[in-house]
């Protein structure tokens, strides 16, 4: 798949106030802000147009837009966050989809977050989390389905969303936690297992065919230079304080 676009969002002065199981302290705002444009700067230099929205300080996670949809190129799934104080992110966020793809919204009591959507060509990988539950995998599935996708569920037992312990990252290659090993739903990739104290450089992201992967995770580091592809280390420390990784903060088509 190659991207073309993405949507990120400007992290709000309030985000320490946002959802956190991290227990690292609270994030500092400029530094969070400066950390979001670095990332801002990797997409651009792989050729991605970025169209950021403004902050949205009554909603303190809403620059964590990957949660807010799924785009694939023949539509766009708004989805209905698991957290109840982060359902009002998809409302300003749904307009600007809709320039760009046809959007189908999910209903009341279907949750999911896209954190929890990992897309391998024309399969879906969706964690059934404390997020995105069962109606929400369903509806996903139904408006899916008929444009050929599969759709398969995976227990998570830890972590927040699926993305934040697998992920692909090319060369029919996941990148994921020891625990999701031996899942038989990911047999027939190529499989790079994280070192338990790395487990978040696990949020890897893949574009176009190039690595964006956190600074400080040296044994995943290792790793992931034996695909030989290009690799980009960037700083996500304040991101990271609000359980928030690389792939939380675009939407990338
Ligand atoms: C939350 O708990 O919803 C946010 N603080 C972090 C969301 C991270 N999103 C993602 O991994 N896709």
């Amino acid at each position: 798949m190659y991207f073309t676009h993405a949507i990120t969002r400007l992290p709000a002065d309030t985000v320490a106030s946002g959802l956190t199981t991290a227990n690292a302290g609270a994030p500092d705002a400029e530094l969070t802000r400066a950390q979001f444009r670095d990332y801002v700067d990797i997409l651009l230099s792989l050729g991605l147009t970025v169209t950021t929205l403004p902050a949205q300080p009554d909603y303190p996670d809403a620059h964590f837009v990957e949660d807010t949809a799924v785009l694939m190129p023949e539509l766009a799934v708004i989805t209905n966050p698991g957290a109840p104080s982060r359902r009002g992110e998809v409302e300003s966020i749904a307009p600007v989809i809709s320039r760009f793809r046809h959007t189908v919204w999910m209903g009341e009591g279907a949750h999911m977050d896209g954190g929890d959507v990992l897309m391998v060509d024309k399969r879906f990988f969706i964690g059934l989390t404390s997020r995105t539950n069962e109606a929400g995998i369903r509806e996903f599935a139904t408006a899916v389905e008929k444009f050929g996708y599969t759709v398969s569920a995976v227990e998570v037992g830890a972590g927040l969303h699926l993305k934040s312990i697998v992920n692909y990252v090319g060369r029919n290659t996941l990148i994921l936690s020891e625990d999701s090993v031996d899942n038989p739903v990911f047999k027939g990739f190529n499989q790079i297992v994280l070192n338990p104290e790395e487990e978040y450089a696990g949020n890897t992201l893949w574009i176009n065919d190039t690595l964006i992967t956190p600074t400080g995770y040296p044994d995943t580091l290792k790793k992931l230079k034996t695909l030989g592809l290009p690799i980009i280390e960037t700083d996500t420390s304040e991101i990271r304080k609000m359980d928030g990784g690389l792939t939380c903060m675009s939407l990338r088509f």
